[in-house]
This record gives structure tokens, sequence and C-alpha cells, in this order.
């Protein structure tokens, strides 16, 4: 067909989505993209054991029906393209073949590990080879717990394929390694932008699992016969795109020229600004911020938040106690209770885990001589207004790291549907939210689509595209409540919250 189509995966850590994307003009003849949902499903963790998994063949069969409703629904897509979130990987023997199922990042493998490496090679040293903060998920530490215990799969493993280039392996059988998941591993070098071979040498992950990254709109190749037959459907080229979901969705913040500080709302919340080099000064570090690979040869400065997590969980038990609650509900409710009544550092070590949530924040509202939320609505609210917290201190940092100022703050990802966020988060930092596109990774991927087919030429005119694409809506703080929001900041920091 002569329609100029894209179609994308988004795959977040709690539902994937396949997005159709079509480039037209409006009325004007200015140059718009359409966007339209082709398939969305669940995503969850699966216990095996001790061990957390990924489900990630039922990822693979879910794409496939999003492939063939696509079809289905008259588009013919020229490219396809997945992204996911960071870390997490599959491993591939001589034969070919997926080594198990890949672990899914929250597993605890990785306990104590950051304290471990950091003690043997330093901190500041460790830090400065990847620009990473330390997050207990991160790539390094899943490969050495699994050096260290003597892992079999490791000792079979020829090849390391991260979740986004692992789904396209077992859709294309090619192997491949995109730039920005591979920023992800703390195993990929900043200044050398090249593997970090000594690091895995020292700690006994061999080197030769990694292949050489590829940039961000690299065509990889045509899904395989089996799976066209399968499908009974036309060849289709898979792209690697932004395919970690952050780099996507950053991609598709509607901004201009000038410097712009973002938040990626999703499970997680990522609050950064984009830089064309990472900043590897030990304040970086200090304050917990990361330098991840960006889509056109950017890097992304950015703070990793627990994010909307908590409330999932606490979402999550509500519905498997039998007070089942929607989001929906839940926003009401929050809305009616009472503001700033308990907060907690939603980026303490506690709530990282799965399960427990409610009783985690009644305990940590109790150490801290705070009262304990009493039912969901005072849950929520307190989950919020904690997040919108910790972006105003995310936000400042960012900009004393950077030496920038913010006039406002975009706001993108599926967390914006959550208005009552949006709100409390522009009267926490003072300054407007620009809340849109909330599928910002599904835009940003279908973006780097059309870079690999070559109708879009960089980064800047793909924002130019999102903007007159898509609405935002606007946020302005509450005036009326700017002392109580600064008194709850001053608070907020008494609880010492991490950096
Ligand atoms: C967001 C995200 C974050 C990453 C976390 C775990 O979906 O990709 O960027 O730190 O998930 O992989």
């Amino acid at each position: 067909s002569l329609r100029v189509t894209a179609l994308a995966f988004d795959m977040g850590a709690s539902s994937g989505r396949a997005y159709a994307g079509e480039l037209g003009r409006d009325a004007s003849g200015i140059r718009t993209l359409q966007v339209a949902e082709m398939h969305r499903f669940d995503n969850e963790a699966v216990r095996v054991g001790k061990h957390l998994h990924w489900d990630i063949l039922r990822l693979l069969q879910e794409i496939k029906r999003g492939i063939r409703k696509t079809f289905q629904a008259g588009y013919e897509p020229r490219t396809l393209g997945i992204d996911t979130w960071g870390v997490d990987f599959g491993l591939i023997d001589e034969g070919g073949e997926l080594l198990g199922n890949p672990y899914h990042y929250r597993d605890a493998q990785t306990e104590g590990l950051i304290e471990m490496l950091s003690e043997r090679f330093g901190a500041q040293a460790l830090f400065a080879s990847s620009g990473l903060q330390f997050m207990p998920f991160n790539t390094v530490y899943q490969l050495y717990a699994m050096s260290r215990t003597g892992s079999v799969k490791l000792a079979a493993a020829r090849t390391l394929l991260l979740t986004p280039d692992l789904l396209t392996y077992l859709l294309t059988g090619v192997p491949a390694c995109e730039f920005t998941m591979a920023t992800t591993t703390q195993l990929f070098d900043p200044r050398t932008r090249s593997w970090n071979k000594e690091l895995m040498r020292e700690l006994g992950i061999p080197e030769t699992l990694f292949l050489e990254p590829v940039a961000p709109g690299t065509r990889i190749g045509k899904l395989s016969d089996e799976v066209q037959e399968e499908l009974r459907i036309p060849p289709v080229e898979a792209v690697a795109v932004g395919s970690h979901d952050t780099a996507s969705a950053i991609a598709a913040v509607p901004a201009g020229d000038e410097p712009f500080a973002y938040l990626v709302c999703g499970t997680w919340s990522l609050l950064g600004t984009e830089l064309a080099e990472p900043v590897l000064k030990p304040e970086t570090l200090e304050m917990s911020f990361s330098n991840e690979g960006g889509v056109g040869g950017t890097y992304q400065l950015l703070k990793n938040i627990m994010g909307l997590w908590i409330l999932q969980e606490c979402k999550r038990e509500w519905d498997e106690n039998g007070t089942p609650v929607g989001y929906p509900q839940l926003a009401l409710l929050a809305e009616s209770a009472e503001p700033l009544r308990s907060l907690i550092d939603p980026d303490d070590a506690r709530f990282y885990g799965p399960s427990d949530m409610t009783s985690k924040i009644r305990a940590y509202c109790r150490e801290t001589g705070q009262p304990e939320p009493r039912d969901q609505g005072e849950f929520a609210r307190c989950i919020l207004e904690s997040l919108a917290l910790r972006y105003r201190q995310a936000l400042e940092q960012a900009e004393s790291l950077t030496g920038r100022t913010f006039a406002g703050l975009h706001m993108v990802g599926g967390g914006i549907q959550n208005k009552l966020l949006c709100r409390l988060s522009a009267s926490a930092i003072g300054r407007p939210v620009i809340a849109g596109p909330a599928e910002a990774s599904a835009i940003g991927n279908l973006l780097l689509q059309f870079v690999a087919q070559g109708e879009i030429a960089d980064l800047a005119e793909a924002r130019r595209l999102v903007s007159a694409s898509f609405p935002v809506d606007t946020y302005e703080p509450e005036p009326a409540d700017k002392a109580s929001w600064e008194a709850a900041y001053a608070r907020f920091l008494a609880l010492r919250p991490g950096p």
C-alpha cells in the first residue's frame, strides 16, 4: 500500500500495547502522525520457586496476535519496532535457542550486590565507567548474581539479548543489540562508547556474550518465514527503535529547541533532562542520577523514582483481598482525602519488592511519627503527594547538576491519565506541568521507525510532528496551596529521603 505506516509494540511492566501509526497531513498541509491502538494485554511477573520471571513466550504470542489484528484492521505496516523496560535479558545457547525464562528485574537475587561491587571497585570508579545510578536491577548485578552462584544457563550462553532485542530475535532470527538498551546494563562505558570488558572479566561474565550496539533507527531484518507463514502476512521489517521504553518516551516529548525537563510517568517515574554528553562528575552519583543513552545521539540525565508501582501494588493487594477498586474510583477517593496528611519517601528500599505494600506504607508512617493511612483514598493520596514532592527534589537536583533552569515540566506516559498526580505535581514543583502524550513510548517507537523508513530526518523533526499531532493539557500550580506545599516539602526533606 502507499500509506506510510508502522507498527509499535510498547511493553511495560504491567501491560503491553500495540499501536499502528500512519503519517498524513492535516487540512493546512502540515504533516501529522495518527496512531490507533491495535491490541492490549496484561504483563505480570511469574514466581517460580525462589525466582521471579517474565513470561516471555506469552509476550511473543501477544505480539503475534497484535500483528495479526493490525493486518485484519486493514493496515499494512512496512516496519515493526519493539520497546520494553530496561536491563532484563535472555540468554541464547550455541544452537540459537533461548535458555529458560528471563528473570524479572525485581527478582531478589541481586540483593546486597550494589554494596559488594561498590566496595570492591570503588563507587566513583564504578559510576564513571557506566554513568548509571546504582539500581539493584541493573544487568551487571543480575549477571554477577548468576556468575557467583555458578549458573548453568550463564555457562551455556553464547549470546545475551536484552528484552526488545530478544523479542525481535524470536520474530526474525536476527540477533542484535540496540544502543539505548545497552546503556541500561551498567556494563557499557559512555566514555569509550563501548562494552566494559574489563569489568566483565573481573565478574566472571563472558565478554563474548555482548554484540556491538546499533543506533536507534537501524533496520534489523524481515520477520522470519515461519512467522510470516503462521500469520499469513506479507514481509514486514523489524527496526531497532529507541528500544528502551524510556528513550522512546523522551523522543516523543513535544518540546522545542530550548532545554527542557521531562517526567516519564509509568510503573517508574523518570525525571530528567536531555544533553549531548553524559555528566560523569561525582555529584551525579551523589544525587543518584543516571546517564542513559537516548535516540538521536543524546544522553539522558535522569533520576529513577519508584513511581506508580507503589500504587499498582496497593491496588493489586485490594483486588486480591476482596476489596477491588478501579483507578478512576481510586482517583476520586484520593481527591476527597485530607491533603498532605502523611508522607513517605517513595524510594525507600522497602517499597521496591512486590507484595504487602499497604503494611509497608503503614510501617513507614509509624516509624516516622506520622498518622497511618486508614483507607484506599488515604493510601492513594499519600503515595501521589509523596511522589510529587520527590519530583520537586529531583527537578531541583537536575537544575543544580546542569546549571539549567526549567520553567515547567513535561509529563508523558500512561501515568498522566492520573490527573490528580499531574495537578499535585504542578503544585509541588510550583511550575506548570505540560502533560502529554500518554502513549509517548509507542509514539517515540513509531518515530524511529519512520526515521528508518527515511520519512523523518531527525529528533527535532520528530518532536515537531508530535506537537502538531497530539494535544497537551497544562496544569498550573494552585496559588492558594503554595504555603502548605512549601511546608510539606520541608517535612518531606526532614524524612531524609535518599539522594
Ligand atoms: C521504565 C524503565 C526504566 C528502567 C526500569 C527497569 O519502564 O524502563 O527506565 O529503569 O523500567 O527496567
